[in-house]
């Protein structure tokens, strides 16, 4: 089939599921064009079928907010028509479900079907979606696509509850590429070059926004190195990465606190890694979480949202309540402590991820697409 990504192309979860969703379904023979304003952080141009579509944005002085939904839609009637696509997928409720909304509209007048599936992913609908300013919209944009998907059951809840929503919604868990995380030992991730022999190595990966916490994130390595010599590593750029390092040097940790900044070898980085932090406000998923557990790394997580569907307290890790740094930190002492025990809770989540594999999880996304074209008028 011939299929049309819209997506951020940023560091952002969204934009990763997009991405590798598009590069899987290119390796199935798919014909992908991904639309967005920049060409996504992971996509590669290996494979073919794959296609960049560039959305740009004419500035004028008169707007202090450039209108990009009005260009993106602009982009989108003309790559379907040009390319005679079957599907248009989004990911991102806001603005691109409006987006679709618009491009079908206007790509009826040619005599086009096109048919929308839209993807929620968080906080299009938890932070942002809901905020008055846009929730009429949003729920609007979600009714008039042919077919909704969110990222977990708890998402789908969320939705649910917030929105009055008139269309079914099914759950597709996010999914994670196997082979991208080599069944080697720890020992030959070379950790040397970030840690002594004698210390474990946490890491947190995020963009560093408020709904990440990643205060409780240097309270708990605080904690944690107190018992256990130890390095933190944090990987990723955002607003609260200037108070992590202020933080870091007011608890007089920041020698053991290693700033990686954005990252494109996150599974060198997750190689190393003895144990993951996702303290997290809320997480529709916790993409970063399935991520360290398929690189054999346990998490400690807030049990907020969709995480205690990927992470299993006391199994793959453990949960607490949003803030609890204390039972955070009790907890990653608890398996980091015991290197035979340690050990356990790394296959654990290792077995855990395999669940979540892109061969399991892909074909539900193409019996949508399947589906709906069969609707289609041609
Ligand atoms: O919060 C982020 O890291 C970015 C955000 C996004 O949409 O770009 O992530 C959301 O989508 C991810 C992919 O589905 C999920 O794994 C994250 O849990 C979710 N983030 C939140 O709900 C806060």
């Amino acid at each position: 089939m011939k299929i049309g990504i819209v997506c951020y192309p940023t560091f952002g979860g969204s934009g990763v599921v997009a991405t590798e969703l598009g590069m899987a379904l290119a390796h199935k023979n798919h014909e992908v064009h991904f639309i967005t304003y920049n060409q996504p952080v992971r996509l590669d141009f290996i494979s073919s079928g794959l296609h960049f579509h560039q959305v740009q944005i004419k500035e004028y002085p008169l707007f202090e907010y450039q209108p990009y939904e009005l260009a993106l839609s602009a982009k989108m009637v003309e790559v379907v028509s040009k390319f005679k696509l079957d599907i248009l997928h989004v990911h991102y409720a806001i603005p691109h479900a409006y987006a679709a909304f618009m491009a079908k509209q206007m790509l009826k007048e040619q005599g086009i079907d096109i048919k929308v599936v839209t993807t929620l992913h968080g906080t299009d609908i938890t932070l942002v979606g809901s905020h008055p300013s846009y929730k009429k919209s949003v729920e609007f944009s979600i009714n008039s696509s042919d077919a909704v998907t969110t990222v977990s059951n708890s998402l789908k809840d969320q939705t649910l509850e917030l929105f009055d929503i008139k269309k079914e919604i099914q759950v597709i868990y996010n999914f994670i590429e196997l082979e991208k995380y080599p069944d080697i030992l720890h020992e030959e991730c070379q950790r040397i070059s970030i840690a002594a022999e004698n210390e474990r190595i946490l890491t947190h990966i995020s963009n560093f926004r408020p709904v990440k916490r990643t205060s409780d994130v240097i309270e708990i390595f605080y904690r944690v190195q107190k018992k256990i010599p130890s390095k933190l590593l944090l990987v990723g750029d955002g607003p609260d990465l200037h108070a992590a390092r202020l933080k870091a040097k007011e608890l007089g940790i920041y020698e053991n606190v290693l700033f990686l900044g954005n990252s494109v070898e996150l599974e060198k980085i997750l190689c190393y890694t003895d144990l993951f932090l996702l303290p997290s406000e809320t997480e529709s998923f916790g993409l970063a979480a399935l991520e360290a557990m398929a690189a054999k790394s346990p998490v400690i997580s807030s049990n907020s949202g969709g995480l205690p569907e990927v992470n299993v307290n006391g199994y793959t890790g453990f949960l607490s309540d949003v803030g609890d740094v204390e039972d955070m930190a009790k907890n990653a002492v608890y398996i980091l402590e015991d290197s035979e025990r340690l050990k356990l809770f790394k296959t654990n989540a290792w077995e855990h991820s395999r669940k979540f594999s892109i061969e399991e999880i892909l074909p539900f996304y193409e019996k949508i697409y399947a589906d709906l074209d069969a609707l289609r008028d041609k």
